[in-house]
């Protein structure tokens, strides 16, 4: 479906929620196309690039309107290598401390990296004579309606002003040097590196500057940290904690969990992810459950905004569990359990990765 490989992991049809495998999310710093994790609300719209508007509109000089011709032309293209993360990511591990009804649970692949082209946001809201301040808020709109918010309504979200203006973000029409597919927000989607995927609107067709966070429901009520004793079904916007730049992630992506390997020398490969202005500084993995570490290997950094992957050769040797556990620039540790993490909606789990196998 949606020109993704085999062995894809589907969680639902329609709206279309799906990662890769393990093994497969593992081939590559820059994720195939054919790989990338998909999250939608709704239904994939389909807007021909002829046809797709672009309308600025709110605290600007004056409302501007933008064919694609008119974007791609106007400004100067830039391209950014950065993973797109979803605040679900590894929600299956929180699910297995307490079920999250109504959530899908995904495992460690929603998080991908593509390199991205496209024109810097902060050029486009110059042109509209966007007005400036920290303290605002630029809301992106598309044209795809969930029925999944309450009420129903199109995807929307925002991101501070500061962030908005910062060079990384995109409006972009290509992924990995091809023209962006539908079902990742063709002909155009935002890219806000370092912040989680939601932030990303794909299919955009809207930018209003204004003086508050968007009160679309996946900003205002959706993509909220409630605490424990919190029922979702009641909670109304604003309520819980927003989420804006990813927490600090690794996760193992070879051998998978359950594996059977031959005992002997082993590579153990993952991938680690720091948001916003972090990096990944080290990433640490445990055969003995934490007792002892040794440091992996970490790829160079391809680019600020995106994860690096890392390796170790281990030596195993009967049932194993192995643990990574991930360190950023700023001396932060990801939290060890799940536990202490749990929330109602299952978002932002990034205690340490642990894939159990047997070595014979
Ligand atoms: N218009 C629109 N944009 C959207 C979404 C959506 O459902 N509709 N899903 C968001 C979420 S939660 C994520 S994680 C990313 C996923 O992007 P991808 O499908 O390209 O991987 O898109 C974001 N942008
Ligand atoms: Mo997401």
């Amino acid at each position: 479906m949606w020109g993704k490989r085999d062995g894809f992991v589907v969680h639902d049809r329609a709206p279309f929620n799906a990662e890769p495998s393990r093994s497969a999310l593992a081939e590559g710093a820059i994720t195939a196309i054919d790989t990338f994790y998909s999250r939608n609300h709704g239904p994939v719209p389909d807007i021909e690039r002829r046809e797709w508007r672009l309308v600025v509109t709110g605290l600007v000089g004056q409302d501007l309107t933008l064919t694609f011709d008119e974007l791609t032309s106007r400004f100067i293209p830039r391209s950014v290598v950065a993973t797109l993360q979803c605040a679900g990511n590894r929600r299956a591990g929180l699910a297995e401390v307490r079920e999250i009804p109504g959530e899908d649970p995904w495992g460690p692949c929603a998080t991908s990296t593509a390199e991205w082209r496209g024109v810097r946001l902060c050029d486009v809201l110059d042109a509209a004579g966007a007005h400036t301040g920290d303290d605002l808020h630029v809301a992106f709109t598309a044209p795809d309606v969930s029925s999944l918010a309450d009420p129903p309504q199109p995807y929307g979200s925002s991101i501070p002003a500061a962030k908005a203006r910062s060079d990384e973000v995109l409006l972009a029409w290509e992924m990995n040097s091809a023209p962006l597919p539908r079902v990742h927000g063709g002909p155009v989607r935002v890219v806000v590196p370092g912040y989680i995927g939601a932030r990303s609107v794909k299919w955009v067709t809207g930018i209003t500057v204004q003086p508050r966070p968007s009160d679309n429901y996946f900003q205002a009520t959706a993509y909220r940290i409630l605490p424990p004793d919190a029922d979702p079904d009641t909670a109304g916007p604003g309520d819980g904690i927003s989420l804006s730049s990813v927490a600090l992630n690794c996760d193992i992506l070879e051998p998978d969990d359950g594996a059977t390997v031959s005992a002997g020398p082993l590579t153990v490969r993952g991938y680690a992810f720091a948001g916003d202005d972090r990096g990944v500084a080290r990433v640490d993995v445990s055969l003995d459950g934490g007792r002892t570490w040794c440091q992996a290997d970490l790829e160079p950094e391809q680019s600020p905004w995106s994860w690096r992957l890392w390796s170790l050769c281990a030596t195993v040797a009967g049932p194993v569990t192995i643990t990574a556990r991930a360190w950023d620039t700023t001396g932060a540790m990801q939290p060890e359990s799940a536990a202490a993490l749990w929330n109602p909606k299952g978002y932002a789990n990034n205690s340490w990765a642990r894939v159990h196998l047997h070595a014979n």
